[in-house]
């Protein structure tokens, strides 16, 4: 055999260090770690940046070069045998408020696993590996969501996302700063492909007792904050003719979304995520209703009937109620494919290791989906106990983290060599 054929037989033996990388997935979700097991590393908070830190401490370990773009993105880089575009792997380390170990992390700390291996193994790849995790992927302080990638691959401005003020009043530039990742590289980093190992995060691959999910594609994400004006008054006086009650068109709203998804039957998804009243009083009417809607479809012109549908309920049920509104919208990616390269890959590499494997859409958004206009992307995905995520009991047993975590290398090999 000739070298590279042995050099290939070689690296096909290659297996990642399960114990290792569980190990280092249980230090990370210490940082930001809640007393009842969960993790709360919102983007841009303290922990956040507690977490950056330990990531990059990881990446400089394995002799990486890791650059901070201007709206805080972190990738390290391995240098290859010839210069160009890397093969990236990399997700999130953000979380939202009742977060998991897993959602996200797997992805950036899988990656880092990768690189251990080829250090260990003394494996220089043809082309540079990168490693990367990205600003306030899940939008919970900051809409939109995927924001870091967004601006990165060119989806988002990055003066409208520096600009963007939370849930908290704060806004990304000041919070970006107050960390300390506010990075001078502009945002122009490219990527030769783009590699996401992600938990699931619902249901599909442990109810059809199958390990890995060649993920086909993103579905369309439509985040809109309703803000509604009524009279406040008071709960046992003011007749119910009377009555302008923000929080009643409020909790229409939420009955209507759900009246949407099951006329529309799956995928169509529709979420009241948020609702804030005010003054929030027992004995007052609301004078305010602050609440967001999440519609999500694979469908796109699917998606725009469940927004006009939406959209015009609130219209009629305000007017009804004698109560004003605005509307602004907080985010809107419509759906993605993946690479059909990539996904035929992940899916024979989990056939090769001897996993079960199948193709399936993704429910939730990721970064990988900001990388498809520019290069081939793909996600490999492994089962959630359960189906729970965005919850404190969020798991993923260690063997599917191993068995994932080897398809990504196996996958990450084939595309550098
Ligand atoms: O909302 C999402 O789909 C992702 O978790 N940001
Ligand atoms: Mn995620
Ligand atoms: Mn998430």
């Amino acid at each position: 055999m000739t070298p590279q054929e042995n050099a290939q037989v070689s690296t096909q033996a290659l297996r990642i260090n399960g114990d290792r990388l569980s190990a280092r997935l249980r230090e990370l979700a210490l940082v930001g770690g809640t007393p009842d097991g969960g993790v709360c590393r919102l983007a841009l908070t303290p922990a956040d940046k507690e977490g950056r830190d330990l990531v990059i401490t990881w990446m400089r370990e394995l002799g990486m070069s890791v650059s901070i773009d201007k709206i805080g993105n972190v990738m390290a880089v391995f240098a290859g045998r010839e210069e160009g575009l890397p093969v990236t792997m990399g997700s999130h380390i953000d979380t939202v408020a009742t977060g998991g170990a897993y959602d996200g992390n797997l992805g950036v700390l899988a990656g880092l696993e990768v690189v251990r291996i080829l250090v260990d193994a003394k494996i220089t790849p043809r082309y540079p590996i990168a490693v990367a995790f990205f600003t306030n992927e899940e939008g919970a302080r900051f809409a939109p969501d995927m924001m870091g990638s967004g601006v990165q691959q060119g989806a988002l401005s990055l003066e409208t996302s520096l600009a963007t003020v939370g849930i908290d009043g704060t806004t990304v530039a000041d919070d970006l700063q107050s960390i300390g990742y506010a990075g001078d590289r502009a945002c122009d980093f490219r990527a030769r492909n783009f590699l996401e190992l992600h938990i699931e995060q619902g249901p599909v691959l442990e109810r059809d007792g199958v390990q890995i999910g060649a993920v086909e594609g993103v579905q369309g994400i439509s985040w809109t904050e309703v803000t509604l004006h009524g009279v406040s008054n008071h709960a046992g006086t003011t007749p119910m003719s009377m009555r302008n009650d923000a929080a009643y068109v409020a909790a229409a709203i939420a009955v209507e979304l759900r009246a949407i998804a099951s006329d529309f039957g799956e995928p169509q998804v529709a979420t009241v995520g948020s609702l804030v009243l005010e003054p929030n009083l027992i004995n007052v009417v609301a004078r305010k209703a602050t609440l967001t809607l999440d519609l999500r479809n694979t469908d796109e012109a699917v998606l725009q009937k469940a927004e006009a549908r939406a959209f015009a309920f609130v219209e009629e049920c305000a007017a009804r109620e004698g109560v004003r509104f605005e509307m602004k919208t907080l985010a809107r990616f419509e759906p993605v494919t993946f690479s059909p390269d990539i996904i035929g890959l992940v899916e024979a590499t989990a056939k090769e290791l001897g996993a079960s494997v199948k193709r399936m859409p993704s429910g939730a958004g990721h970064d990988a989906q900001m990388f498809v206009p520019n290069c081939p992307s793909g996600m490999i995905f492994v089962p959630s106990a359960g189906g729970i995520s965005h919850n404190i009991k969020e798991h993923t047993d260690a063997i599917d983290i191993e068995r994932g975590a080897n398809v990504l290398l196996q996958v990450l090999l084939t595309l550098v060599s």
